[in-house]
């Protein structure tokens, strides 16, 4: 019923229902778990037949959310710059040479303004994110009156700050913190080529606390850094066999930043892109899926289509945290054109 009628070019055994075992059968038998993807079952659906894939996606998409509806946020970098940590891709990093100005914490004020901002220009919630390997202790009270004041205006409230103790997840989530990003960027076998001065496990073990702290995890990564398909499916692998998975899913497209070593990347095919989208969204379907960074770059064909594969939240406003995103006029067509509406929260 939920399969086209013909697939010859699919393994036999490749069933919609074994390739969306993880969620429909922890309904059908308590015993499944919905971590347990491996990478063949991830690679057969990646590999699928271009429509195939995308009926599926939809078919799981709607089972699940309004097809038509679309979370948005905006992003606010409340620390920018002069970041001790050498992720190959950032304008951040202190190790490469970006001509970007490094700034101290913003004053509590300055976020609460752009919070406003940010709402008056139709987000529904607000991250925040600071160029840091990890908050001191000291920063932490006033992180927490900014969740505070944020909250009070009425959006949710997501921060990005880097490595985060027991305690500190704690205190964030105390302070009323919904969201917290953190990315596991690329899967496991790529990750030591982007980023050395942290592990995959250092960030499993920050994901770990933000969920025992009882906060929403939104973990996704990043794509067009020079990886294979096999290493997208293997971040895919990575971020759908959490113990619980991600609410939000952020698949960032590389902003390519002068003076990284990621500058002058290949860019991801965008069929590619549309493949790690609606993959994500078979895997982890009840997750909002993040058409992340890199829409400034895409064509509005490129962004339908990548909606068409599940993805179903983005970030609005001109600024990412120091790279371009699209502007609001342009969105607010964009929108327009494909009957898509704010989700609701
Ligand atoms: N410093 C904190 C950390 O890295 O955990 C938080 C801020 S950091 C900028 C947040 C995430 O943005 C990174 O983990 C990465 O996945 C993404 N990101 C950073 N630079 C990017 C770029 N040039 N293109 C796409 N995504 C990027
Ligand atoms: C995420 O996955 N993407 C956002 C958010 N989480 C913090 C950041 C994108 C940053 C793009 C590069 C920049 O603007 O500096
Ligand atoms: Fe620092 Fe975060 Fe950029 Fe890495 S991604 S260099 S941790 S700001």
């Amino acid at each position: 019923m939920l399969r086209p009628a013909r697939q010859p070019t699919e393994p036999a055994q490749m069933t919609l229902e074994t390739l969306t075992a993880p969620r429909i059968s922890t309904v059908a038998s308590p015993s499944q778990k919905s971590n347990e993807w491996t990478a063949a079952q991830a690679r057969a659906l990646f590999e699928l037949p271009f429509a195939d894939l995308i009926f599926r996606a939809q078919t799981v998409h709607r089972a699940h959310f309004d097809a038509n509806e679309v979370q948005m946020s905006t992003l606010l970098s409340i620390k920018t710059g002069g970041c001790p940590e050498d992720c190959g891709y950032c304008s951040q990093s202190s190790k490469f040479d970006t001509g970007l100005k490094a700034t101290k914490l913003m004053a509590l004020q300055e976020v609460i303004q752009a919070a406003a901002a940010a709402k008056a220009g139709g987000a529904s919630r607000f991250c925040m994110g600071a160029a840091w390997r990890e908050p001191k202790d000291r920063d932490i009270d006033v992180l927490c009156d900014m969740i505070r004041e944020v909250k009070a205006q009425g959006l949710e409230t997501c921060m990005t700050l880097g490595m985060l103790t027991e305690r500190q997840a704690k205190r964030l989530a105390e302070a009323g913190l919904e969201y917290y990003n953190h990315n596991i960027d690329t899967g496991p076998e790529y990750y030591e080529k982007i980023v050395t001065t942290r592990t995959m496990q250092d960030r499993l073990d920050t994901l770990s606390h933000v969920r025992d702290a009882g906060m929403a995890v939104c973990c996704g990564g990043i794509v067009g850094m020079g990886e294979t398909n096999d290493d997208r499916i293997s971040m895919l692998v990575t971020l759908a066999n959490l113990p619980k998975h991600p609410e939000s899913v952020p698949i960032n497209a590389l902003m390519q930043v002068k003076g990284t070593p990621l500058g002058t990347s290949t860019p991801i095919e965008g069929f590619d892109f549309v493949r790690t989208v609606a993959t994500a969204r078979i895997m982890m379907p009840t997750s909002v899926v993040r058409l992340s960074a890199g829409r400034e770059h895409m064509s509005e064909e490129l962004q339908a289509l990548c909606f068409l594969a599940g993805a179903n939240s983005i970030f609005i406003g001109p600024k990412l945290l120091t790279t371009a995103n699209p502007a609001k006029e342009k969105d607010d067509a964009l929108w327009s054109k494909l009957g898509i509406r704010p989700m609701d929260v």
